[in-house]
């Protein structure tokens, strides 16, 4: 089994410097030794360089920020998680900000048309270029998956092939009004904390491959913003919302993803070591890279 490290250093999505240095520090933590040490073979060929697409001209598009940055670095994403997914080997893509999923699932809907997205975040992501209020692409990603709202021709290259029944969402606790609308109009499924706090954890994933993977056939992109965790879990994230999942919780759905057998690509998304002080941006980087090994088969026992 071969896993893929895709490093994107980007933060074009959003306003806050520092979170493309997310995966320069899991590499610098040790992430490509502990895979290495479950019995995977590693393959990480240097975390990708976006600096060719830096210095064009990048006007806002309506509401959007870095439109063609975005774009850019997004498409190129794609093509590198398509090209691993294609191999088969299992891309693990480390952020960088949210809008970089835009890139990885279309990668892996590439390589596995039929695969579900099981999406873990406090927020849904899911604004189109109507409905966003920030302008912030990390908060639009899905919309441009699942082909809503009108098309941007800069984003062009971006196949709108995701079904709105092959989404589903745990954590959410940060959801705009106009994503609730789009939420409920699209009948798509989310599991917000209410709900984990209502079945718990075990019972909320459990119906959660049960609505977008009923017969545990499909392929599974597991996109995993480590926002979804409380603060004091994984303080140094650019959005952090209080009320999140704990330690445990977002563990347990990365174990219990890996137990299906069906986990083709996963991404950790949004670690941003500028922000907090250096205890907590230590923390923040280990509970991502032990995400990664609990969603790679580190089993408990
Ligand atoms: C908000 C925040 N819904 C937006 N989104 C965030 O900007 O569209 N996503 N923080 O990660
Ligand atoms: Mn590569
Ligand atoms: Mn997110
Ligand atoms: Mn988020």
């Amino acid at each position: 089994l071969t896993a893929a490290i895709v490093g994107c250093p980007f933060s074009g999505g959003q306003p806050r410097v520092g979170v493309d240095q997310g995966p320069i520090h899991m590499v610098e933590a040790g992430l490509v030794e502990q895979l290495t040490e479950l019995g995977w073979k590693v393959k990480f060929d240097g975390h990708h360089q976006f600096e060719e697409v830096n210095g064009i001209t990048d006007p806002p598009i309506g509401k959007l920020k870095n439109p063609r940055l975005v774009s850019t670095v997004t498409e190129a994403v794609a093509k590198a998680v398509g090209g691993h997914a294609n191999k088969g080997e299992l891309p693990v893509t480390l952020g960088g900000d949210h809008s970089l999923a835009m890139g990885t699932i279309s990668g892996t809907l590439d390589a596995h048309p039929d695969a579900c997205v099981i999406w873990i975040d406090a927020h849904a992501d899911i604004n189109t270029a109507e409905s966003t209020d920030s302008g912030n692409i990390h908060g639009m990603p899905v919309s441009f998956l699942l082909g809503l709202g009108s098309p941007i021709p800069e984003f062009g290259w971006v196949k709108p092939i995701l079904k709105p029944e092959r989404l589903v969402y745990i954590g959410l606790r940060d959801v705009d009004a106009g994503e609730k609308r789009i939420l409920k109009e699209n009948k798509i499924k989310a599991f917000s904390m209410h709900e984990v706090d209502k079945y718990g954890i075990g019972k909320v994933v459990e119906m959660a491959l049960d609505h977008v993977n009923p017969k545990r056939a499909f392929p599974i992109h597991l996109s995993f913003d480590v926002d979804a965790l409380d603060p004091s879990v994984a303080p140094s994230t650019g959005t952090p919302v209080r009320g999140g999942l704990t330690f445990r919780e977002g563990h347990y759905i990365c174990e219990a993803i890996w137990e299906t057998g069906l986990l083709v690509a996963l991404d950790l998304m949004e670690v941003n070591p500028s922000l907090a002080d250096a205890a907590s941006v230590k923390q923040t980087v280990a509970v991502g890279c032990s995400l990664v090994r609990a969603a790679l088969g580190e089993t408990l026992l």
